[in-house]
């Protein structure tokens, strides 16, 4: 049987195939479907795990107690996971153990762009990368095979495009393993020099007969066609190439790390004019001109940021241009927003009247850096708002006065709890807010450990905020709602003027969770109105002007009532 599926949804159709047993992963965009995918199969135990490198260990963990096992992230993901997978390249695994992870070229949700297939190579770990639905779950069963047979832990590279797409998947039943046993061995399972020093040499070892079998591998592939372009090649830039340049000869490569240098040599020596064409890094270029082939073109024309398309390739080796139908009409930018009724919108409307300097974090909140909320000065990675706010008071204390830290529940959770640990440890001052929505919205409303489910949807322990908070040193805490505006600007400024750390909780959910319902109705009276514009200031799409007085689109607004709050003039009823 065939059925339509996303790349995520074939990777976890290959894991269930696989007979993988535990999976454990943190949401990032594009990898989090294959975990909310994995989590529909009874026979997957599935988690939303605290972070990546935790999902982790996790993983490690059950594949070394014997079952397969899995995980699931998003680039920047991996900087967090590295920590592990550069140590369990060298313990090597028991049952198989596969990490997916997606990139994201063209940061289409995401805050760098940076390349996975340089984690292969650094940390001396396999790597496939499938080119659609098919072979996202053909390579997911594959790298499992691989894992046991090499006795390493697989990567399994992932993009937005071959994550994010749908293609024809060959549907399979699933191979029930029997857990392997587990036998203890420290020289391979305790990772001290004198151990680490041995398996280093297993795993240089390793990485050659890997080179080997990716001489032989079938998901590495040679189609001659005209000979006088040659393109070398792999994942979503196989698709792209293969369109762009039908008549065209290709090798395709499924095993990114390590790479078969026979087969490109006699590829090289067969073509007239070698391209490599790939996303991002010139990692499969390095690699060729490393081995001495230097008459190649790959980022002398290519960029090395943002995705390839069709017209790209054409462009670049064809010479042709695509006829463009240019729209008379200019669309108006559309810049992303917080959603209506959206609880974040309170403490940055506050933030943004006590012109506080922001340091701030990854999530939905993150949207509060734009006009004309426009309160966050810096956001570099997830849990940096709280460690970074605890650096500008080091550095600076006249600007600490004048600095909060904001940062999601899940991300608090995620990172954001080692910072706050390290202001209260080293008699920092800096004011956190944990802006509590009680879910994992960026990514599309996963559970965490604050919400008080798991990821199949049974109830669970909730980590407590403001008990934890307390446990690592903060004596001051307290909790406001973020549409009371008053409550808000008073803990703010009360909280900021106190040479002492301190957390504001501020805590709403989400307004797009199903229990969240405004029963009431908002709207302008518009003689009362006098256009001032202070509803405006909260950024909130439902509220716009028509003429000289204000007006709330009732298609987009979900009645919070937040604008009411704003209007001097009490010209923004809301009815029970
Ligand atoms: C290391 C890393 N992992 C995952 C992500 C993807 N991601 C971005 S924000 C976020 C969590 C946001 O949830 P929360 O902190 O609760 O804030 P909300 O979006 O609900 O406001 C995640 C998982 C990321 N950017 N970086």
């Amino acid at each position: 049987m065939k059925k339509l599926m996303l790349g995520n949804e074939a990777v976890a159709r290959g894991l269930y195939e696989a007979g993988v047993k535990v999976v454990s992963s943190y949401p990032g965009t594009p990898s989090t479907e294959i975990t909310e995918f994995a989590a529909k199969y009874n026979e997957i135990d599935a988690e939303w795990a605290s972070n990546e490198k935790v999902a982790t260990e996790v993983a490690v963990g059950a594949c070394i107690a014997g079952a397969r096992s899995f995980t699931a992230m998003k680039h920047v993901g991996l900087n967090v996971a590295a920590d592990p997978l550069f140590t369990a390249s060298y313990t090597g695994v028991n049952a198989g153990m596969v990490i997916a992870v997606a990139d994201d070229p063209g940061m289409h949700s995401s805050q760098n762009e940076q390349d996975s297939r340089n984690y292969a190579k650094a940390s001396k770990v396999p790597m496939l990368e499938p080119s659609d639905s098919q072979e996202a779950k053909d390579f997911t069963k594959l790298a499992f095979a691989l894992s046991e047979q090499f006795d390493t832990p697989f990567l399994l590279r992932l993009s937005t495009r071959v994550s994010h797409s749908q293609s024809l998947v060959e549907i399979c039943d699933r191979n029930e393993l029997e857990n392997k046993p587990y036998e203890k061995d420290v020289n391979k399972y305790v990772m001290m020099p004198g151990m680490a020093k041995k398996r280093h040499i297993v795993v240089e070892d390793r990485m050659a007969s890997l080179a080997e079998y990716a001489e032989t591998a079938k998901v590495n592939t040679v189609e001659y066609n005209d000979r006088k372009i040659g393109v070398i090649t792999s994942g979503i830039s196989y698709e792209y190439a293969k369109e762009a340049l039908p008549d065209a000869s290709f090798l395709k490569l499924g095993m990114i790390h390590p790479l078969p240098e026979k087969m490109i040599r006699e590829f090289a020596e067969n073509v007239e004019t070698l391209y490599v064409i790939e996303e991002l890094d010139d990692f499969i270029e390095t690699f060729v001109k490393k081995i001495g082939i230097l008459n190649v073109h790959g980022k002398d024309i290519f960029s090395l940021q943002g995705e390839l398309n069709v017209a790209i390739i054409r462009e670049k080796i064809l010479g042709v241009t695509p006829k463009l139908k240019l729209l008379e009409e200019t669309i108006p930018v559309r810049p992303p927003v917080l959603c209506p009724g959206c609880p974040h919108r309170g403490i940055f409307y506050t933030l943004n009247r006590l012109k506080l300097h922001v340091s701030g974090d990854i999530g939905c909140y993150t949207l509060g850096a734009m006009a004309p909320l426009s309160s966050i000065d810096i956001c570099v990675c997830m849990g940096a708002s709280v460690s970074g706010s605890h650096g500008i008071y080091k550095a600076n204390k006249e600007m600490a006065k004048k600095t909060v830290a904001v940062i999601g529940d899940s991300t608090f959770i995620h990172s954001g709890i080692t910072g706050l640990i390290d202001i209260a440890y080293n008699q920092g001052a800096s004011t956190v807010i944990i802006l509590d929505n009680s879910i994992t919205g960026m990514t599309g409303h996963q559970q965490n450990p604050t919400t008080g489910y798991t990821l199949k949807g049974d109830p669970t322990v909730s980590v407590n905020l403001e008990k934890l908070v307390q446990a690592v040193g903060i004596n001051r805490i307290r909790v406001v709602d973020p549409f009371d505006l008053e409550a808000c600007e008073k803990a703010v400024k009360e909280e900021t003027a106190v040479d002492e750390p301190s957390v504001i909780i501020a805590r709403r959910p989400c307004a797009l969770l199903k229990n969240v319902k405004y029963d009431q109705n908002v709207t302008v009276d518009q003689d009362k109105c006098t256009g001032c514009k202070m509803c405006m200031r909260l950024g909130c799409p439902a509220i716009t002007m028509k003429g000289k007085k204000m007006e709330i689109n009732k298609t987009l607004c979900n009645n919070c009532g937040l604008c009411a709050n704003v209007c001097k003039f009490g010209a923004i009823k809301v009815e029970k």
